[in-house]
């Protein structure tokens, strides 16, 4: 038994139904007394958190959840997510390498590419964060300005994912691709995605997205 008599699976349930819900309150109280429970960080963001999200997902497909739901409930994971952050992080690493991220045009899905900053900078990348909706010329542009050693693009949707081997061709011609490692991910996102549009590299999740990237800058000539 833990906080409040519940059990670590009864509180990771809470959690989970109030993403699902949008209970935003609800849910920074829950992860609040999950991690004062010693419940680790790691399965409260899985079990929790990234669970929710899914059966949001399921919802939508099932035609149960619509739009403004699956925003509240972003909403709700979001904040989860910002008091798990320093958890989820360790502070003692530094200077691993540039990374510029960002979700691709016309697609404005966040939560993946946040928890996979979030994870990079943990692990002692430098992050610039160029936020959704990104042209394959900002993406250049930042490349530029930061002298980046890796791009990292998200995508959701099957329309957007497109735009990562686009913006790959573009970083090709700008003779940028030498220096330069590209890794890409997102739920529709697949290894044979990723050689098809010759990305260096695809990760499922942000923690696999955290070894490819100290994997790709260390094989580098
Ligand atoms: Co959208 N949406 N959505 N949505 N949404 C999906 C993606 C969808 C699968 C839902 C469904 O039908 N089941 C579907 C896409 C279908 C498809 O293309 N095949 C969909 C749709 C259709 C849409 C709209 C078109 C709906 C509409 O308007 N009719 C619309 C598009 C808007 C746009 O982008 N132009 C839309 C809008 C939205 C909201 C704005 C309401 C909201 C986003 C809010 C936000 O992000 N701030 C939203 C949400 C919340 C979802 C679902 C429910 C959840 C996504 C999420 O945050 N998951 C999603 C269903 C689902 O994915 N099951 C859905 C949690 C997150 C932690 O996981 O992002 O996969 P994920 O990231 C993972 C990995 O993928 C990986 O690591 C992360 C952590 O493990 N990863 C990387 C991600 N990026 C990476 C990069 C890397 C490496 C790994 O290296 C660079």
């Amino acid at each position: 038994m833990r906080e409040g008599g519940q059990t670590l699976e009864q509180q990771l349930q809470e959690i989970y139904l109030n993403v699902v819900d949008g209970q935003k309150k609800r849910v920074e109280e829950e992860v609040r007394s999950a991690l004062d429970s010693g419940i680790d960080p790691g399965i409260i963001l899985n079990k929790g958190l990234i669970a929710a999200m899914s059966e949001v997902g399921k919802r939508f497909e099932a035609g149960d959840f619509f739009v403004p739901e699956m925003l509240i409930a972003a909403r709700a994971m979001q904040s989860g997510l910002a008091i798990l952050k320093p958890y989820l992080q360790q502070a003692d690493v530094r200077s691993a390498g540039t990374v510029v991220i960002g979700t691709v045009k016309g697609d404005l899905h966040d939560i993946g590419k946040n928890l996979v900053a979030m994870m990079l900078e943990g692990a002692g990348f430098e992050v610039i964060d160029l936020g959704t909706d990104v042209s394959s010329e900002i993406f250049i542009d930042a490349v530029r300005e930061h002298e980046a050693d890796l791009l990292a693009m998200s995508a959701l949707l099957t329309t957007t994912m497109v735009k990562m081997g686009t913006t790959i061709e573009a970083i090709d011609a700008a003779g940028l691709h030498q220096k330069l490692r590209v890794m890409i991910g997102g739920a529709p996102v697949t290894e044979s995605f990723a050689l098809s549009i010759n990305s260096d590299g695809y990760a499922p999740d942000a923690s696999k997205a955290v070894s490819l990237a100290k994997t790709l800058l260390s094989s580098r000539s």
